[in-house]
């Protein structure tokens, strides 16, 4: 148990299973009870403190804690299989072949130590106050607060032929003492941890998302090599598949692979390193793959580092120092070249890289940057040695690597003068703004947004529509460019794409900086049919791959026109769902004239303006990519070659956005 409270005991004692183990509770009898009370109930009143919400992202973290129990439990090597199972009511049971929890009860509290490890909260106070919470995810804040926020919460421990259980209710409090309630194969080892989220905590919802589940599932195995992961979904999804077994020996080799499979690649063998160096474990894999973006995915003790830290420098520097080292000693450089850049080093390739550290120091917006200094050292020293023996060992896709960087760092001297060149244009940096834009009159902009609109009509409608003192209409014409695939000197001279960087006033790439942003909120409207959503991929894309900040730091939403006019007599309605047309139509009764919209251009300036513009009743959803691995997947399915798996997401899939209220 990474976390759990520390108990107070006169001797370094192993809390061996069965044995009566003496534990010295820091406390008298009374002020423990009083801890557990403080505890549970300040985790009820206050979710908010110790988990990211209690939106779907808290209750998925609910799992990931008793999970991540589990995979301590194997990590210290006492447990091979985790099983996690979701039940039609939602329960979650996740079990493991451990040593099984100590079933010892403490001689004067009478209390269990598993009534201890799930009633009392987390020592020190370390994960108590809100300032250790993070938003991007939990970093174990004990079982504690998942039975404090669960309906109730059944821990079974089977031992020696014995299943020793114990039921929590109301808020986390144990109905009777851990016993002995059943026999089992006396073979049988290990933990069960199953429970139900308390619906009065989560009031959004208590409904698993399956996806979710699997694709984290899948990424602790692929972190945790060796170690099998088994997911049961015994919910009616349809068509989704009910039973995934994860077993990666690879470990980040097979992550790697995994990750570039819609992908052609161009080192055919995964480059892959792992090491152990002053109490650090060190796990990388990488491979170059055709396109021109890095999928660089870090990780610190299982933990999604989703803003890199130590553990990515090192892994940056190790490679932008041997590249470049052998470009010049096989004379892929000349001596008066200059030396590839990080960027150039890091063009189409996807790597992974996963450290283990006793002691991690979290930072950045989300508490998602690994900020151990000694880590970079480590990373750089394993990952370089690795890759050195690599690109010495073959020479043909060492050869082919070289072409790749050098050919980047080519393009790379050509976009920067088509930016020379463009910026000289008034394009890229101050100068006029684009002729389309019809731009709001406050400069203020904090208060400004700028929509942008897909094809003249609805921009035209739009433009009368808006309120013009601070809200900007951008009108696009057709299709943009499908940046996955186009390299960057291509994207200055394309001419939406230069409207949309105008606009903005924000800078691309590494020289982006959203102070500099004009406008508050850059909302995208989109028809609500396929070729509506293709639009809003690549303007997606687009954003993701060259004004990621902006999405990060949640300025980029979606809008939300209605699916449908409802009139009856001079009453109107719209609806922006179907469930909300199906209780429009109980509502409103019978003889309804009813419009189905099948674009913007349908609607009028005012109708615009009322559904989708106007803050007292638009609803906007906001754009969050909290996901890079997800969102780069999608992006390449989106932009890969074959036309039909983009046209089944679209449909299927473009979920990018928790709704904004
Ligand atoms: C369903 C999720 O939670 N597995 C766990 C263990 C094993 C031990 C343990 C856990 C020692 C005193 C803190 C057993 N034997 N899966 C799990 N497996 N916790 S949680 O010990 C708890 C610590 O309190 C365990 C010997 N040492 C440790």
């Amino acid at each position: 148990m990474s976390e759990i409270e520390k108990i107070e005991s006169e001797k370094e004692s192993e809390a061996v299973i069965g044995e009566e183990i003496d534990i010295k509770v820091t406390h008298e009898y009374g002020d423990e009870d009083i801890q557990v009370l403080d505890g549970l109930e300040a985790v009820r009143k206050r979710p908010g403190m110790y988990i990211a919400s209690t939106s779907s992202k808290g209750l998925h973290h609910l799992v990931w804690e008793i999970v991540d129990n589990g995979i301590d439990e194997a990590m210290a090597g006492y447990a091979t299989t985790i099983s996690v199972s979701v039940d039609k009511d939602n329960i979650i049971t996740v079990e493991d072949d451990g040593r099984g929890m100590p079933v010892g009860i403490n001689a004067k509290t009478e209390k269990s130590t598993i009534e201890t490890i799930f009633t009392v909260l987390h020592a020190g106070g370390k994960f108590g106050g809100g300032a250790y919470k993070v938003s991007g995810g939990l970093h174990g804040v004990g079982a504690s607060v998942v039975n404090a926020l669960s309906e109730w919460l059944e821990v079974r421990v089977f031992h020696d032929g014995s299943i020793y259980y114990v039921r929590f209710e109301n808020g986390g409090h144990a109905v009777d003492q851990l016993k002995v309630a059943g026999e089992c194969d006396p073979a049988k080892h290990g933990s069960q941890v199953r429970f139900k989220a308390d619906p009065t905590i989560f009031t959004e919802t208590t409904v698993y998302d399956h996806d979710t589940l699997r694709d984290r599932l899948r990424q602790l195995a692929f972190l945790n090599k060796g170690i099998r992961i088994i997911f049961h979904d015994d919910r009616e999804e349809e068509e989704k598949k009910r039973d995934y077994e994860f077993m990666f020996e690879g470990g980040l080799k097979e992550y790697v692979k995994y990750l570039n499979k819609n992908r052609s690649v161009i080192n055919e063998e995964i480059i892959y390193s792992e090491g152990y160096e002053n109490n650090i474990q060190v796990e990388v894999a990488c491979q170059y793959n055709d396109g021109y973006n890095p999928s660089v995915y870090t990780f610190c003790n299982n933990i999604n580092t989703a803003e890199g830290g130590t553990h990515e420098e090192g892994f940056r520097m190790a490679l932008n120092r041997v590249i470049n080292r052998y470009a010049r000693v096989k004379n892929f450089l000349k001596e008066k070249d200059d030396n590839l850049s990080s960027d150039d080093c890091k063009e189409g390739i996807t790597a992974v890289i996963s450290v283990k550290h006793p002691d991690p120091q979290y930072e950045g917006q989300t508490k998602t940057k690994l900020g151990n200094t000694e880590v970079r050292k480590t990373v750089s020293d394993i990952f370089g040695t690795q890759l050195e023996r690599f690109l010495m060992e073959n020479p043909d896709q060492a050869k082919k690597i070289m072409d790749k960087v050098i050919l980047a760092s080519q393009a790379r001297l050509a976009a920067k003068k088509a930016r020379e060149t463009t910026r000289r244009k008034t394009v890229l940096g101050g100068g006029s703004l684009p002729g389309k834009l019809a731009d709001c009159s406050s400069k203020d902009p904090s208060i400004c947004e700028i929509y942008i609109v897909e094809g003249d009509s609805a921009g035209g409608s739009a433009k009368s529509g808006r309120d013009s003192h601070f809200q900007a209409i951008l009108p696009l014409r057709g299709k943009i460019l499908n940046v996955e695939k186009a390299r960057q000197h291509r994207i200055y001279e394309n001419a939406e794409i230069r409207s949309m960087i105008t606009a903005f006033g924000c800078g691309v790439k590494d020289e982006i900086d959203t102070s500099k942003l004009r406008y508050n909120k850059i909302v995208i409207m989109t028809d609500a049919d396929v070729d509506g959503a293709h639009i809003r991929i690549l303007l997606l894309t687009f954003f993701y791959r060259y004004l990621r900040p902006i999405i990060e730091q949640g300025y980029v939403y979606i809008a939300q026109p209605p699916l449908y006019k409802v009139q009856k007599g001079n009453a109107i309605r719209y609806a922006y769902t179907e469930p909300q047309m199906a209780r429009l139509r109980e509502e409103m009764g019978d003889r309804l004239s009813i419009q189905r919209y099948k674009g913007l251009g349908e609607m009028d300036a005012d109708q615009l303006w009322e559904t989708t513009m106007d803050p007292k009743n638009r609803t906007l959803i906001r754009v969050n990519l909290d996901d890079a691995e997800q969102a780069d997947q999608y992006f390449n399915i989106l932009m890969g070659e074959e036309v039909e798996p983009r046209k089944n997401f679209i449909i299927e899939n473009a979920r990018f956005a928790d709704l904004d209220i």
